[in-house]
């Protein structure tokens, strides 16, 4: 279907998507001019974020791209399996424990498990994610100028030339943004029915499950298990390493990590840390896992698996095409300006390694543009703002209190509740979304940590569990990682919208004053 210059709506796009998706339209969607040459500045081979930001860049710079993607839209993972998904069901984690924990209280009912479905939630999700769908497509066409060929997988011929939809397109440049998926982790059993990962879960679900285990302490692992366990079902985690300790996550303060951890225990998730799945067991579908524990051999039922067990390139579309470097997992290696070892060869996104985060996808793609257009542009995504989702929504930036004691000679924090209170005895902090369980259930409030380097009073790390938090960071990082910094005393003197979430304002100004700082 030739789309270029129809001007078509978001809502004919939805219309669109949803035909394609279900099979009923079938064939290449192709939103290309032409009446031009069908050479490009570069191609963008994935139209993820990754791919479809680093176009609009380029096409701001005066360039002109072309976007290939196998799905039927724009903007990849994130709006079809993985972010959003997710962020709805963190919402809905978020109001269903508070369901469950003031059940009987105030105007909560008694809890009702069975009125709380998993499925519904994913069929929700299903049913409507061709809105951002459309959307995505709509603003790239039609806003951003971009030309692409969506519904059609691409086959990369060499470093300047890819084939999509029956036809050879030519760039001076390519970047490669074809994104991962789960990397299976090899046990048996792992593909019987009712076994699912983060996509397949969103894809296949069909029945309520009513007992689950997920394998795995990443983030993918907390989050989907927190979830499943405030609806109500009864769900296991079984890790090799502690939750929550491996990749990114390995960076948590301890103090946070354990705040987070005893949550969910707090919630009645079972946790089988230092464990391993020997076997997922079942006839037709699963029935259950075998796990070694430290304390012995366990199986626990089960009608629902999920893998969190990491992720692997895609790089079907390209392997045969060009020597890529790759590293032990496979994933491309790129420098700071996202060249791969070939010469005009970008990748960017998911496919170049962790963290898999929107903003490494988003910058990552941007950065390749800018520097394809002639624009010098370097991305180092090791300093990180990050993030995760159990019930609470959980935040942090900038050093570890133990990282920064191994970095400076002096330091404070300011931590909230105080450094060996018992939570329960205190309702701080307490904020938006943390109100009620502040005069209910103060040991359900959060915690907040901010380390400081004593010496030059400058903020080194922030950490945060409770809601609301997230916006704030993304700016706290920007402001504590420029070669300035921030100093508490800064920090104290901007104007806090109370009660907010960001109590580190409030109790910097507390302390600002103070020219021997000392912890609180
Ligand atoms: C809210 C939503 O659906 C956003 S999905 C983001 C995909 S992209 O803009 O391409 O990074």
């Amino acid at each position: 279907m030739d789309v270029y210059g129809k001007g078509t709506s978001i809502a004919q796009w939805r219309r669109l998507i949803d035909e394609a998706y279900s099979g009923s339209f079938q064939g290449p969607i192709v939103n290309v001019d032409d009446g031009r040459d069908p050479h490009f500045d570069a191609i963008f081979v994935g139209g993820g974020s990754a791919g479809r930001f680093g176009a609009a860049v380029l096409r701001s710079l005066g360039g002109r791209p072309l976007v290939l993607e196998r799905w039927p839209f724009l903007g990849g993972s994130c709006p079809h399996q993985a972010c959003v998904p997710h962020h709805l069901f963190s919402e809905a984690a978020r109001e269903l424990d508070q369901a469950q924990a003031l059940q009987g209280r105030l105007w909560y009912p008694e809890f009702d498990p069975t009125a709380a479905s998993v499925l519904e939630l994913v069929e929700l999700f299903r049913s409507k994610r061709s809105g951002p769908h459309a959307h995505m497509n709509w603003q790239s066409a039609q806003q951003l100028d971009i030309e692409s060929v969506l519904n059609a997988e691409a086959q990369v011929l060499d470093a300047r030339t890819v084939r999509a939809a029956g036809r050879t397109f030519t760039a001076d440049a390519l970047v490669l943004a074809t994104g991962a998926r789960t990397a299976l982790p090899g046990i048996e059993g792992e593909t019987l029915p009712g076994v699912f990962d983060y996509a397949s879960f969103i894809e296949d679900l069909d029945y309520e499950p009513r007992k689950i285990v997920v394998i795995g302490g990443s983030k993918v692992a907390v989050e989907y298990a927190s979830f499943y366990r405030a609806t109500g079902t009864p769900t296991t985690i079984v890790s090799r390493a502690e939750l929550l300790t491996s990749g990114g996550p390995a960076r948590m303060d301890v103090d946070l990590r354990r705040f987070v951890v005893d949550g969910m225990r707090l919630r009645d998730l079972e946790l089988l840390e230092h464990s391993v799945v020997t076997r997922i067991v079942g006839c037709d579908r699963v029935e259950g896992v075998e796990i070694e524990t430290p304390e012995g051999h366990r199986f626990v039922e089960a009608d629902f698996v999920l893998l969190g067990t990491g992720e692997k390139p895609n790089t079907a579309s390209f392997a045969s095409a060009l020597p890529l470097v790759h590293d032990d997992r496979g994933f491309v290696v790129v420098d700071s300006r996202m060249r791969t070892n070939i010469d005009g060869v970008y990748a960017a996104g998911d496919l170049i390694g962790p963290p898999m985060e929107m903003f490494k996808s988003r910058r990552s793609g941007t950065t390749a543009a800018r520097n394809i257009m002639g624009v010098d542009a370097t991305f180092h995504y090791d300093d990180i703002p990050d993030f995760l989702h159990t019930t609470y929504e959980v935040t942090w930036a900038g050093l570890t209190e133990r990282e920064a004691r191994e970095r400076f000679e002096r330091v404070v924090t300011i931590q909230v509740p105080p450094i060996g209170m018992d939570p329960a005895d205190t309702p701080l902090p307490m904020a938006e979304g943390s109100m009620l369980y502040g005069f209910t259930l103060p040991e359900r409030t959060g915690f907040q940590k901010c380390v400081i380097d004593a010496t030059t009073r400058r903020v080194v790390g922030i950490h945060h569990a409770g809601y609301g938090a997230k916006d704030a960071f993304q700016y706290l990082h920007h402001m504590i990682s420029r070669p300035e910094g921030l100093t508490i005393d800064q920090l104290g003197d901007m104007n806090e919208l109370y009660i907010s979430s960001d109590y580190f304002i409030g109790y910097a100004r507390l302390r600002s004053s103070q020219a021997d700082l000392t912890s609180m």
